[in-house]
């Protein structure tokens, strides 16, 4: 089943030069394809949207802090079950827990800047695709 998901390259991946490694390794997925991508400073208004369900708890406030810190890439991946895939490939939210050869167990340490975000379900895809390209069909 073909799908599309919101990818987000968090700020930490993109100061620490790992757009091409994180990209190479979507791009190696077979029939996965690239269907939108642009480097950009997100707005608070926007992640107020993007982490809507999140609104309240302690990791909160500093996290919207941090995805405002640096540009993001943001991407629009599509292709078979690409959903669960994405996140097969980021791994767990906490880097430490993460198995390694996934993105988050090879690359990191902190559960914030955790590299990646990608939708976690077809209504968050969706959802969050409306947030970041209003205008995508
Ligand atoms: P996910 O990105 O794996 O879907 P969520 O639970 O949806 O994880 O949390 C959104 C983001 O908030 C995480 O990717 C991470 O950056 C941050 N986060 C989640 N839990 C914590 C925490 O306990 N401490 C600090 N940051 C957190
Ligand atoms: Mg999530």
């Amino acid at each position: 089943m073909s799908q599309r998901t919101l990818v987000l390259f968090k700020p930490d991946a993109v100061r620490r030069g790992l757009i091409g490694e994180l990209l190479g390794r979507i791009e190696s997925k077979a029939g996965w394809k690239v269907a939108a991508l642009e480097l950009r400073t997100l707005e608070k208004e926007t992640l107020e949207q993007h982490y809507a369900e999140h609104v309240g708890k302690p990791f909160y406030e500093p996290l919207v802090e941090f995805m405002q810190s640096g540009p993001s890439v943001v991407l629009v991946v599509e292709g078979e079950r690409v959903i669960e895939g994405v996140r097969a490939l980021a791994g767990p939210t906490d880097p430490i827990a993460a198995a390694p050869g996934s993105i988050r167990g090879d690359f990191g340490t902190i559960v914030r800047e955790n590299l990646i975000h990608a939708s976690d379900s077809e209504e968050s895809a969706e959802r969050e695709l409306k947030i970041f390209f209003p205008d995508f069909s």
